[in-house]
């Protein structure tokens, strides 16, 4: 019986930049999707989620927009790669909660192809790994997502975040403060990404490079947007803002000055709330509740609209808090609302 275990993450700055090739900075956490099995001739798997089997043959990859997709997704880039590989028989679970914002999907993905990957020892290195997983959810599933989670699933490592460089793919581990705790905060609104919103940020982002010229938002200044319209002048400069912030962050982080790190992360809240339009009063609340209570800075994390959100708290007031805002978010907003406590943690293994 083969076993894996693959991370969700958080994203600690550095949001909406990977699709313009940008910085971002995320970490793996200890919230896990678990598949466990055997080789097989066809795909069985039992998920403990749905409560029930689902099943495929290698020649019949049509989508069925159902979670068996995920792992049809992974068999399809694999054949198209033509790797020789044949069914499993298994069963996953976890405990990364679904559509949550924490990257569940690319979680999942990722279990599947590190599966396969000894199962069938293909020897595939980690940085291929997290670019194919990128195209299964891209070609197969339908999501134009960037590789920030992908990558973040398989590069991971205890007690560091990621400096990540979304174009070369050149990154470094930054060591994350033992005494500070990451508070991930689920709204209990489920976050669909095939939904329009994260798509049309996208285009009119890549618009942008088109109009200027340029490949990269590293490349571009607030001086290069002047003549364009304001809404796109308005989404872009949010763009420049945010690749400066996680260079800003990586500083800070080096130095220990986790009082500044936590100014940039709520700096960047405001910022992406006000001027980038994916946050929501749900994200809004709990981020004004965070610094209210004392949090070091706190900001949504992933796509926004919905999803998470996160705080760094100091360790030993981090169960504390979870509780008190859970209790006032309530009183206002969804009871499916939770929190976690989680820390920067491996990739899939
Ligand atoms: C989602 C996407 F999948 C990522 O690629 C990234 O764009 C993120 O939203 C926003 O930073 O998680």
């Amino acid at each position: 019986m083969l076993r894996v275990q693959s991370p969700g993450r958080v994203n600690l700055i550095g949001e909406h930049t990977d699709y313009t090739l940008g910085y971002a900075m995320p970490m793996a956490v200890n919230l896990y999707t678990v598949l466990e099995g055997k080789r097989d001739e066809n795909v069985n798997i039992y998920s403990d989620y749905f409560r029930e089997w689902r099943s495929f043959t290698l020649n019949e990859l049509k989508k069925e927009n159902s979670w068996i997709d995920y792992i049809k997704a992974i068999y399809w880039i694999l054949l198209k790669k033509k790797y020789e590989i044949q069914g499993v028989k298994g069963r996953v679970y976890g405990n990364l909660p679904l559509g949550a914002g924490l990257s569940s999907s690319a979680s999942f993905e990722l279990a599947a192809l590190a599966f396969l990957n000894r199962a069938y020892d293909l020897y595939l290195p980690p940085r291929d790994m997290a670019l194919m997983a990128q195209e299964a959810e891209n070609k197969f599933v339908g999501v134009p997502c960037g590789i920030l989670d992908q990558f973040a699933i398989t590069f991971g490592k205890r007690d560091h975040v990621i400096f990540l460089d979304t174009d070369t793919l050149e990154y470094e581990y930054i060591t994350f403060p033992k005494d500070v705790s990451v508070v991930v905060f689920y709204t209990g609104i489920k976050r669909e990404l095939v939904s329009s919103a994260y798509a049309e940020r996208r285009q009119i982002a890549e618009e942008v490079l088109r109009i200027l010229g340029k490949r990269t938002s590293k490349e571009v200044n607030e001086s290069d947007l002047t003549h364009l319209p304001s809404f796109y002048r308005r989404l872009f400069g949010y763009i420049i803002r945010e690749n400066r912030r996680v260079i800003q962050v990586r500083r800070a982080l080096r130095k220990g000055d986790i009082i500044e790190v936590g100014e940039i992360l709520t700096r960047a809240h405001r910022d992406i709330a006000r001027n980038y339009g994916v946050s929501c009063e749900e994200l809004d609340f709990f981020v004004n509740k965070a610094i209210e209570l004392g949090a070091y800075g706190a900001r949504l994390t992933g796509a926004g609209f919905g999803g998470s959100a996160i705080a760094l708290v100091e360790e030993e007031k981090a169960k504390e808090f979870g509780e008190v805002i859970l209790k006032e978010y309530k009183k206002k907003f969804s009871w499916n609302a939770k929190y976690f406590i989680v820390k920067p943690s491996d990739g899939v293994k």
